[in-house]
């Protein structure tokens, strides 16, 4: 019999920009489902998230990062790291910029490392949406090809969609032959218990202002179906850096709290599809951000922590 396994193409993308510029938006576009947390706050995503698109006999997987930016912190470290570690293992990089914004140190530093590395890369001009001069968007065009020989320039919006089927198919173009890599219903590989905390950490970066967005860490201690029913329960806990910030996620007589978890426990519901019943707590551990240590705890091990 024929064996077709070979004909079966791939490709592994890496999704790469500064921060807030569209790209987890942009890959739960793309496959139509949401496996990376959005938020109108830079450093939403804070370590590399797979997705995985299966049409036809081509796969995409698609590494979303973190936003390239000056790292502050241990945890700032390690993202930047996340970026270049992704970078090294991909076939082609999806370099995501706003419209109407000109290059900065970011996207040379990374146009650069594209350059010393040889590698195809694809222009995603992100937001269009918010353009009001179409005039602009041609000049920026020419500037970045002035910087890049990229395969393609796609001007996008991840909030209305146009230009979405272009961009998927100049990245289908990137696939080359060697058999998929993941079962063809895959959506991500994340494990169950990170979805859940990134679930939960997406609504506090929604729902509360200043420094303590950045300061949470989402654990989750338990997530296990009842048995004989469809509950799905969900215990987690939720450390911030103060007092004061504990205080603040609480909120009066409980109300904050229980407006994260509401909404956490119906996108958690929509994406397990299955009733879920969520319990969460709040604690203090001051500057993990800095200790290595505890940033293992939460689960940031994947890599190491040096530089
Ligand atoms: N108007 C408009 N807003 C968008 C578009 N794409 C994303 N956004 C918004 O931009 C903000 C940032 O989106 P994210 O997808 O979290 O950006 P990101 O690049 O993944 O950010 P980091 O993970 O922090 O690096 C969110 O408020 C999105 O709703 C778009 O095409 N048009
Ligand atoms: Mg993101």
């Amino acid at each position: 019999m024929e064996n077709n396994t070979n004909q079966k193409k791939s490709a592994f993308i890496a999704i790469v920009g500064r921060p807030n510029v569209g790209k987890s938006s942009l890959l739960n576009r793309i496959l139509k489902a949401k496996v990376a947390i959005v938020s109108s706050k830079p450093q939403t995503t804070r370590t590399r998230i797979t997705g995985v698109l299966t049409e036809d006999d081509i796969q995409l997987v698609f590494l979303d990062t973190p936003g390239m930016h000056k790292p502050k912190n241990s945890l700032g470290k390690y993202m930047v790291r996340s970026v270049s570690e992704s970078v090294n293992g991909v076939d082609c990089c999806m370099l995501v910029v706003e419209a109407g914004k000109e290059a900065g140190q970011t996207e040379l530093n990374l146009i650069e490392k594209f350059k010393a590395m040889d590698m195809p890369a694809i222009l995603a001009i992100n937001k269009i949406d918010m353009l009001k001069e179409k005039d602009v968007l041609m000049k920026q065009i020419l500037e970045y090809s002035r910087y890049y020989d990229f395969d393609a320039v796609v001007p996008v919006s991840a909030e209305d969609g146009s230009g979405l089927r272009d961009l998927k198919d100049e990245l289908k173009k990137q696939a080359m032959e060697g058999g998929h890599f993941f079962e063809d219903d895959t959506l991500t590989d994340q494990p169950e218990r990170v979805l859940a905390s990134e679930i939960i950490r997406e609504k506090i970066l929604r729902l509360t202002d200043k420094e303590i967005p950045h300061g949470i860490a989402v654990v989750i201690e338990k997530l296990r179906m009842r048995e004989g029913r469809e509950i799905l329960d969900v215990d987690a806990t939720i450390y911030c850096e103060r007092e004061t910030h504990k205080r603040i996620l609480i909120g009066k007589n409980g109300s904050m709290l229980k407006k994260i978890s509401s909404y956490a426990r119906q996108d958690m519901e929509r994406f397990f599809d299955c009733k879920v019943y969520l319990q969460t707590w709040i604690k203090v551990k001051e500057d993990w951000r800095n200790s290595v240590q505890l940033m293992r705890n939460f689960g940031y091990d994947e890599n190491d922590f040096k530089n």
